[in-house]
């Protein structure tokens, strides 16, 4: 049965695993500030792997209870923190029981995919952390609160990019005249994207055998850093990462453009993805709990709103650029990915404007915006940590 859709007036109590990572944070201060009681949970992985790595945000921020009582002064609204770890069972379960939530975000993974081909260890830390964090959310809502709706972070590249459209995660095949309903094939181009096909599975078993109520989000990409809340006050800013680990690629060519560095296209960049504005993310987030999915459903929403290639991409900052009087030029590197570089790109995505939403888009204005934005911290960017350091190519991920 479906828990029915909420209005924006209902408050309802909200856990959010991951809520220190890049769309975590401003998802809690998204939902807070609309009323809701905000829980988050984290235990500072990405961070720590950034430092490994050599890939720390741009701009520095303060850790979650900082952060949490900076914005409950702005706001006057608490978030309340807890620091520990999802692939322990024991405790997400303490949690989940304790809270007995209405829904739950699941954003508690290593969503790098050049960090998990960066060699056996990596893609080790990867399969485990995502699949038992997954696996805990499950059984914790099953056992403690299984009524509670479970938002689950996938990605755009679980289809991976076939030569057919990409439906919105269900698709009808008719086989020796007889038809069924399949999730849509997947084929993930890096070790981080198969974990997610993983998740799907496993929480498609869930729904099916125990009744779990589940929305999978298929997200492109994401750009900015500027939200209604992140807005109000420099230490409440998003984690912006402009690496080649962590950072994605708009966020990447916003920064190049800046420093004069041409803007780094891997390979031919006719590499086509749905890219989604931060703002639509907390959107769509929003729109999905507020319409919870039914009892048994494992629903899933293609969670993008434009698709572009690299060209076309690099093509836009350089005009942005040109604006502003930069001189952004495009150079052409060489692939340290596998994947397809012309392709076809396909994809629909009505789910979440059918509920309302109304997307953002990736014109002039809203890219010189950005690059007004990174360019205040020209200061600390680091040009070491741009180019390309892992490569698809070798089990061990270097070149
Ligand atoms: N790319 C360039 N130049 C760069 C960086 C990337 O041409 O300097 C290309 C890549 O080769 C790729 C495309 O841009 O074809 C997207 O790369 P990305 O680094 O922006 O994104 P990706 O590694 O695919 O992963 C990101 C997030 C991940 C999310 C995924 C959505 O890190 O968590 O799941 O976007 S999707 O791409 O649809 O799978």
């Amino acid at each position: 049965m479906p828990a029915g859709p909420r209005s924006g007036h209902d408050a309802m109590k909200v856990v959010i695993l991951g809520g220190d990572g890049y769309l975590g944070w401003p998802t809690a201060m998204h939902m807070a500030a609309k009323g809701h009681e905000v829980h988050v949970v984290d235990n500072y992985l990405r961070r720590r792997l950034a430092a490994e790595t050599r890939s720390e945000a741009l701009i520095p921020t303060g850790d979650l209870e900082e952060r949490a009582d900076l914005f409950h002064t702005i706001n006057g609204r608490r978030i309340a923190v807890h620091l520990f770890d999802c692939t322990d069972g024991e405790r997400l379960s303490a949690l989940i029981r304790d809270l007995c939530p209405d829904a739950l975000v699941h954003y508690a993974e290593q969503p790098s995919a050049p960090f998990s081909m960066r060699g056996e260890a990596e893609a080790r830390l990867t399969l485990e952390n995502n699949l038992r964090s997954t696996f805990n959310v499950a059984w914790a809502v099953l056992t403690h609160a299984p009524d509670c709706h479970i938002v689950k972070l996938g990605t755009m590249g679980e289809y991976g990019t076939p030569n057919i459209d990409i439906e919105e995660g269900w698709i009808t095949i008719e086989h020796k005249g007889r038809s069924d309903r399949f999730l849509y094939p997947r084929a993930g181009g890096s070790l981080y994207h198969t974990t997610k096909i993983m998740d799907t599975d496993l929480l498609s078993f869930h729904c099916r055998l125990y009744g779990l109520r589940v929305t999978d989000l298929m997200q492109g990409p994401v750009y900015g850093l500027s939200t209604a809340e992140a807005d109000l006050h420099p230490g409440l800013v998003p984690n912006f990462h402009y690496d080649d680990i962590f950072g994605t690629v708009i966020n990447r060519f916003l920064v190049q453009a800046v420093i004069g560095m041409p803007l780094t296209i891997y390979g031919r960049g006719g590499q086509k993805r749905g890219y989604i504005n931060i703002r639509d993310t907390l959107r769509c987030v929003e729109l999905s709990i507020l319409n919870p999915a039914a009892a048994g459903e494992l629903r899933i929403f293609n969670q993008f709103t434009e698709i572009f290639s690299i060209r076309e991409i690099a093509e836009r900052v350089q005009e942005a650029g040109t604006r502003l009087g930069l001189d952004v030029r495009v150079q052409h590197i060489d692939n340290p990915r596998r994947e397809l570089e012309e392709h076809r790109y396909v994809a629909v995505h009505d789910g979440l404007l059918g509920l309302g939403l109304d997307p953002h888009r990736l014109d002039a204005d809203a890219l010189t915006a950005m690059l007004e934005m990174v360019a205040c911290h020209k200061d600390r960017i680091d040009v070491g940590r741009i180019l390309p350091r892992v490569r698809w190519n070798t089990p061990s991920g270097t070149p």
